[in-house]
């Protein structure tokens, strides 16, 4: 009896040992390269440790901030007896993509009254850029290639391959000047087979920090008309980039001005500092409201299928934030307090190189705007930041300038001087 059951145990783990896993086969993926900074940065017991690399907002105590405003909506929100759980629509809340649209459009964009508008609410900025990935994979001509910045945020190419689409890189960067290369951009935009996609950084370019002026945005506005290339805009960092809303959508009104159809990305995780929740919207301009009609149809269909519908309590806070005008104009103060903090590091990141001597130009760190500075230092001495002074930053010398504060500012200028001076 007891010897058949041994038996019975011991043949079923040879068979567990005999049969392999379906997955076997998998690859191990690398680990996320944003994500992963934190995580080390977090199981670092590193006194003096620093985290320069996802872009989330850090107060002067390197802590997390909740806008005040967002603290006053989220409160009348738990209150309103008439709050339910129920799902959203599938495109999501209304007053919440109306208030959008007129955030980047500007309220009075003609194309709005003419209903050639359509937006859906999605999963924060990544999920807009998918969504209208996914949107293109299905109803843009077949074989189009999208291409994006070099460098970009490191999502942008993923989120295109993972919906079958082909991407190749436009010149952006200038290493030599650490400005924008707007010659090579041209050329490029000038070079790609023609109605390709172009994903353009609406402002506060990640991860360089390097926006084209009015006068250049009109010159790659003029390629994109000849080439009937298609913008697709991604705007992650509206009232970041210059503390101004209207200044930082300047480019995508001016390309609708110019009469392009386009979608545009929006991310509320920056500057509402609503990360987690998640709270973002995928805005299409059309030629004519029968299209409209169309486009937000099939945007219905493939978001039940994605996500069903999307998440409300971060929605709702924007929308109640938007939709009245004293909390609006106390979002608008707490948008200040925020990027003027991050203008005020990099002014001191500035003066502190400068006042070291160290080896180089830093004019960049002041010129750049947004959440980012592209700081120029190569991959081995971010390595040796990393390992010798705990200060976590991305490979290709991106630093989260939030990350920086008025105790930990001169801890890092000197870091830098280090690895410039002795691992050039
Ligand atoms: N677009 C850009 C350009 C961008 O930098 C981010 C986030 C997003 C979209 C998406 O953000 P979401 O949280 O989905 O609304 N960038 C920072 C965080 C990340 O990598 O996810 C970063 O570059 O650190």
């Amino acid at each position: 009896m007891f010897s058949k059951r041994l038996n019975q145990i011991e043949n079923h783990i040879s068979q567990m040992a005999a049969k392999p896993s379906t997955f076997q086969e998998v690859p191990r993926a690398p680990p996320d390269v944003i994500f992963n900074l934190t995580a080390t940065y977090k199981a670092d017991t590193f006194e003096k440790k620093v985290n320069l690399g996802v872009g989330a907002y850090r107060d002067d105590n390197g802590k997390p901030w909740v806008l005040p405003v967002v603290k006053k909506a989220e409160r009348e929100i738990i209150n309103d007896p008439e709050l339910d759980h129920e799902y959203l629509p599938i495109t999501g809340l209304v007053s919440f993509k109306e208030a959008s649209i007129k955030l980047i459009l500007g309220a009075d964009n003609p194309a709005i009254k003419e209903k050639r508008v359509v937006a859906a609410q999605t999963i924060s900025g990544t999920g807009a850029n998918h969504l209208g990935a996914l949107f293109l994979s299905r109803f843009y001509r077949k074989g189009s290639i999208v291409y994006v910045s070099n460098p970009t945020w490191a999502n942008h190419k993923p989120i295109f391959n993972n919906v079958g689409f082909e991407t190749r890189d436009y010149a952006y960067y200038d290493p030599k000047t650490i400005g924008l290369d707007i010659g090579g951009m041209l050329d490029s935009l000038e070079n790609a087979p023609e109605g390709s996609i172009i994903l353009l950084h609406a402002c506060a370019h990640n991860p360089t920090g390097v926006d084209p002026t009015q006068e250049q945005w009109k010159a790659i506005a003029d390629v994109m008309e000849k080439k009937n290339h298609f913008p697709f805009f991604d705007c992650a960092y509206q009232g970041f980039a210059s503390g101004d809303l209207d200044r930082d959508a300047w480019a995508v009104r001016y390309f609708v001005e110019r009469g392009f159809e386009l979608l545009v990305c929006q991310s509320y995780a920056k500057n509402f500092g609503l990360y987690g929740q998640r709270a973002g919207c995928l805005t299409f301009v059309l030629r004519d409201s029968e299209t409209a009609l169309k486009v937000d149809s099939q945007l219905a269909k493939l978001q039940r299928a994605e996500i069903s519908n999307p998440p409300a309590h971060g929605a709702r806070i924007v929308s109640l934030v938007l939709n009245d005008s004293a909390l609006f104009d106390e979002w608008v103060e707490n948008l200040k307090t925020m990027s003027f903090r991050i203008q005020e590091m990099r002014r001191r990141l500035y003066v502190n190189l400068v006042e070291l001597e160290t080896p180089g130009t830093w004019n960049h760190i002041t010129d750049q705007i947004g959440m980012f500075s592209f700081t120029g230092l190569k991959p081995h001495q971010v390595k040796v930041i990393k390992e010798k002074y705990h200060v976590y930053l991305t490979d290709n010398g991106r630093i989260s300038m939030a990350g920086l504060s008025s105790k930990n500012v001169e801890y890092f200028a000197k870091a830098v001087d280090d690895v410039v001076r002795n691992h050039p």
